[in-house]
């Protein structure tokens, strides 16, 4: 099975699956196989011991050692994987990359998908084979539903799982269900579910976090077809978020409204396999003040935006026989984006006309790519390259007006019309993958690949120079004004990886995973400083005018991993301990400094124990102080700390029930990636980082039929 196949896989036993211990374990696991990318996996069970603690996959994504994120809204973390953010890693929902449609990355693709109805997500942190996405230089995320199930000849199948939970702290709530009704040819997958909470409360004397809240549905069908020439999908959808606050964000989100439709063909033939995708998507996103941030009464500030984007997808994998496989793929996706600012009634600011942030932009892009794989007795070996042709473009745009208080927008806006906005970037990429196994228990994986990316849109074409215009801009949850760059240039990044794992006493024994890594990154989409701004006195707020800047960049770091069976018996049942801690470095070559949002030396240790269909968890992680800030961000210095976790869930028959306690001490703390609080310093005056989650009471209940 190749590094890239690996991630597509799923478990095909689902229905027929006992209701299997849940496996907590992540943080030790290794996917084996013979894969050389070193996958890391988070399966359903793992999803269904933890979802009714979080509705962001993002944040469960952080179990995986070298995954952390930017903190955001409730369910819209943006994943970072080794110090590189979301914009730069590859992440896809069922093979589909999904584009952002918001200046602020309020709806990244990981915010379409409800941990109740994931089927598993695939992590590959370092080093990944060319043919798991181009238009990236970090790590690979590939989440994947619940792939159809079919009954035997004959048969009819129906078969499901429902779950529902509450959450304490917020009042959150929410449930999900998937059905599948099935005959041996025909299979219909329905996946559904709704998710809420109010503003959540900072642990220890933190008080409310406001702009916290949130509310989201995500409808699916998926219709499959299982024939003579192969698999054949179609899946169509709907997500609606009618609100989701965002604690460091000037804005909130007040409406998305997206839907897709996906086709997908797999078969499998003598010569070897093909995969086939089509996909769309259309999103509608808008943003404005909630309550805590004042409200719409007096019409607020409304910000819209509106993406379509469509493409393809074909893989072909060639047998070769003695040789290895040779795999050839092509992709094709196409988006286009309108960002603007309605005018707001009575504001002079805001006003007469609309704010032209993003006209009509377009961003297409053709990748094409040949990988060799070939396995050995204990060697595997992949080696590809890749090309990917970006097109982009963006028409004329406008400032609210022409008033004294616009003149920056004005002037921008002038310039920005007059220049050439047409771009074209071909961008070459490559990597090489060897897995060796050392001995029995031990195994080496190395990595090399040259990775690029090209701007996003907003990096390359918001224009804006005025302090509230440019404060619109920017998913970094820093409070500071963003402004494009049209000579932004792609990125590109050579990473070298390597992972040494020891293993032994089969699925429930004992591992070690140990994981160094380094990464340059030539043009790394950076930022200056234009301005400080300042108030109507003329200090400084604290805040800075930025642009975005081509820099030179450096991330280097170790991730270590680990889990050893205490003790197994029939009567006192297994236990187990596992470890992780992560180490990293991210610098800015160009000016010396640090790189924004890297993560602290941090950890975790927990101790698992289960005893028949009763299983406990209880688990520590910290981390260090945050002494290492990027000074042109005025990003915020955090303190060290340490949260407890504890669980406890039974399962019987086909349910299955859980407890959870999350941050049972209470602590008051600051995720390091935490952000600024906007939403209480608009309604306190007082700055302060985010504070984390103080203690929540979770309750889960689960059954599947
Ligand atoms: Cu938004």
């Amino acid at each position: 099975m190749s590094g890239a196949a690996l991630l597509g896989a799923s478990g095909q036993a689902f229905a027929q699956e006992a209701t299997a211990l849940p496996d907590i374990d992540i943080d030790s696991e290794v996917v084996q196989g013979e894969t050389a990318a070193g996958a890391q996996r988070i399966d359903r069970s793992d999803l269904r011991a933890r979802q009714s603690s979080s509705s962001d996959t993002a944040k469960l994504l952080q179990s995986v050692p070298g995954v952390s994120g930017f903190s955001a809204g409730g369910f819209s973390t943006l994943p970072v994987i080794r110090g590189l953010e979301s914009q730069r890693l590859g992440v896809t929902v069922d093979g589909v990359t999904i584009m952002s449609a918001c200046p602020n990355d309020m709806n990244p693709p990981l915010s379409y998908t409800d941990p109740q109805t994931v089927q598993s997500i695939g992590v590959i942190t370092g080093v990944s084979p060319v043919s798991s996405g181009g238009d990236s230089i970090g790590g690979i995320i590939a989440v994947e539903t619940a792939p159809p199930q079919f009954a035997r000849s004959g048969e009819t199948l129906l078969t499901g799982e429902a779950s529902a939970f509450y959450r304490s702290n917020g009042d959150g709530f929410g449930g999900a269900m998937s059905l599948t009704m099935a005959n041996d040819v025909l299979s219909l997958t329905y996946n559904g579910s709704y998710t809420q909470a109010d503003n959540f409360e900072g642990g220890g004397s933190h008080g409310t976090v406001r702009s916290s809240e949130f509310a989201k549905t995500d409808h699916s069908l998926n219709l499959a077809a299982q024939t003579d020439i192969g698999l054949f999908e179609l899946k169509g959808g709907y997500h609606f978020s009618p609100y989701e606050g965002f604690p460091n964000q000037y804005m909130d989100m007040t409406s998305n409204k997206s839907w897709f439709l996906n086709g997908h063909y797999a078969g499998a033939f003598d010569w070897g396999d093909l995969d086939v995708r089509a996909h769309y998507r259309n999103t509608d996103h808008e943003m404005n003040f909630l309550a805590d941030k004042g409200g719409t009464a007096n019409g607020g500030m409304p910000m819209n935006t509106e993406t379509r984007s469509a493409g393809y997808n074909v893989k072909v994998d060639i047998l070769l026989g003695n040789a290895g496989t040779l795999r050839v793929g092509n992709e094709f996706q196409h988006q286009w984006l309108n960002d603007y600012w309605p005018a707001v009634a009575g504001s002079m600011m805001m006003g007469p006309d609309p704010y032209i942030n993003v006209n009509g932009a377009k961003r297409d892009r053709l990748g094409t790519y040949v990988e060799w794989e070939k396995n050995w007795s204990s060697v595997t070996a992949i080696a590809g390259i890749r090309n990917d042709q970006l097109w982009m473009n963006a028409g004329e745009v406008q400032p609210y007006g022409t008033g004294m208080m616009q003149m920056a927008d004005v002037m921008a806006a002038t310039a920005f019309n007059a220049a050439s906005r047409r771009r074209h970037d071909s961008n070459w990429s490559a990597s090489a993958l060897l897995r060796y196994d050392l001995s029995k228990i031990a195994s080496l994986e190395l990595g090399y690949a040259r990775k690029a990316r090209s701007p996003n849109i907003y990096e390359r074409y918001t224009w804006g120079r005025g302090s509230m215009s440019s404060s619109m801009i920017g998913w970094f949850g820093d409070g500071n004004g963003y402004v494009g760059n049209l000579d932004l240039k792609p990125e590109k990044a050579d990473t070298l990886s390597a992972t040494l794992t020891f293993k032994g006493g089969g699925e429930t024994g004992w591992s070690v995973r140990i994981s160094p890594y380094y990464t340059h990154v030539t043009d790394y989409i950076d930022v200056v400083k234009l301005k400080d701004f300042t108030d109507m006195m003329g200090m400084p707020t604290g805040f800075a005018q930025l642009q975005f800047a081509n820099q030179d960049a450096e991330i280097y770091g170790i991730d270590v991993s680990g889990a050893v069976p205490l003790w197994s018996s029939e009567r006192f049942g297994k236990t187990r301990l596992n470890a992780k801690a992560s180490w990293l470095r991210g610098r800015n070559i160009s000016d010396g400094a640090s790189l924004y949002h890297q993560m602290p030396f941090n950890g975790s240790v927990s101790l698992e124990h289960s005893l028949g269909g009763l299983e406990t968890q209880v688990q520590l992680s910290w981390a260090a102080d945050k002494d290492r800030v990027d000074p042109t961000r005025n990003e915020p210095r955090t303190q060290g700390y340490a949260l407890v976790d504890a669980q406890i869930a039974y399962s019987w028959k086909t349910y299955r029930v859980t407890l959870a306690a999350e941050n049972l001490l209470d602590k008051a703390y600051f995720a390091p990636l935490g952000g600024i609080s906007l939403g209480d310093y608009g309604a306190t005056g007082m700055l302060r980082p985010v504070p984390g989650r103080g203690r929540s009471i979770n309750v889960g209940f689960g059954v599947k039929f």
